[in-house]
């Protein structure tokens, strides 16, 4: 399978997080991606460099005054501090209900809790850099499927499918798969569908297509009642608008077990093959995995060949981007594991 990967990641290392108040080391590391990496390559897969330029996309899936901040965030805050630079910005105030989000405020801080919709976000001097590097990734690796490739894998972080329309959130601040969804749309695709198979629900990806009918978005995660977003992945959001039955959530109480997680996949693959679409966008979260630190599914690596058997056998063109993942050292077995389960099915 085609990979593609983020040669400028590593610009992106934020040092901590905050877990119960305290600061601990960050979980979104370059670590992650370095493994994938390493064991794409190991498995003859090698890493091809960004080739398509995400700009004009990036306009139709993000508002051009989140775009404008992001880019020029970490300067900003340097400009505020020379000593900042050795430190992270964290947004403390956020225009929850009946606070203004239309008028940008000129304190940074402020601005931060605008476009942010957590304090778990980090960013640091490369996050702009990085991040649009990946979102150029993931737009390469839809161009290679919308060019009749079969399949194109895109190994990046940070992560995108937390981030909404005008915000950042849980690790993500680029919209990679809403990106790669787009580019297929533009290059000809006349419906895609977006897969989220991560962990924690793809809040991000189902608000900027939320109205829209050219998109079915379908996420299989954690029930937000208890995980990660919390405020949105329930199963009567679907859709609004023209996107009215369009947005099919499958939340499973944390703690579900590998055949209740297949099973929603069926049920998932049902919708796809009623929809009739021309390509596919998985948002490849690895954060399923039994031992992965911050989640509660049980996947196990032998479970993502099935994963990607069960993808391939959707007969679609198919463009899968990296979400999230977080037991760094088990993350390249089980991403080339999808990868190979994929390719076991022929087309
Ligand atoms: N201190 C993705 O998997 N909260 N994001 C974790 C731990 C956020 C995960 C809290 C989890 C976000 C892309
Ligand atoms: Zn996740």
């Amino acid at each position: 399978m085609i990979s593609f990967h983020n040669p400028l990641h590593h610009l992106h290392a934020p040092q901590h997080e905050f877990f119960r108040g305290a600061r601990v080391d960050c979980f979104e590391k370059p670590l992650r991606a370095e493994f994938v990496e390493q064991a794409l390559q190991q498995s003859g897969y090698p890493l091809l460099a960004p080739d398509t330029d995400s700009v004009s996309v990036l306009h139709k899936v993000h508002d051009a005054r989140y775009l404008a901040f992001l880019q020029t965030a970490w300067q900003q805050w340097v400009q505020l501090a020379p000593e900042n630079a050795q430190t992270q910005p964290f947004p403390s105030v956020w225009p929850v209900r009946t606070l203004r989000s239309d008028v940008e405020p000129a304190n940074f801080i402020a601005k931060l809790g605008l476009y942010s919709m957590d304090n778990g976000t980090p960013m640091a001097a490369g996050t702009w850099d990085a991040a649009k590097a990946g979102a150029d990734a993931a737009a390469s690796a839809a161009m290679r499927v919308a060019q009749g490739a079969p399949a194109a894998f895109c190994c990046t972080r940070p992560p995108g499918h937390h981030a909404g329309p005008d915000f950042m959130g849980g690790y993500c601040f680029l919209n990679n798969a809403a990106v790669a969804a787009q580019t297929l749309l533009d290059q000809g695709a006349k419906r895609v569908v977006v897969l989220d198979v991560d962990y924690h629900h793809g809040n991000g990806t189902q608000s900027i297509f939320y109205g829209r009918s050219d998109v079915l978005f379908i996420s299989i995660h954690g029930d937000p009642l208890t995980e990660y977003p919390f405020y949105l992945g329930h199963a009567d959001e679907q859709g609004e608008g023209d996107g009215a039955g369009f947005n099919l959530n499958l939340p499973l109480p944390a703690g579900s077990s590998v055949a209740a997680w297949f099973a929603a996949l069926e049920a998932a693959s049902s919708r796809i093959a009623q929809y009739g679409a021309d390509a596919l966008l998985v948002s490849l979260g690895l954060d399923t995995f039994v031992g992965d630190p911050i989640s509660h599914f049980a996947l196990t690596t032998d479970d993502f060949f099935t994963m990607g058997q069960r993808l391939a056998a959707l007969h679609l063109p198919t463009a899968l981007v990296l979400e999230g993942g977080y037991a760094a050292s088990e993350l390249g077995a089980n991403a080339v594991q999808v990868i190979r389960g994929f390719e076991a099915v022929g087309s």
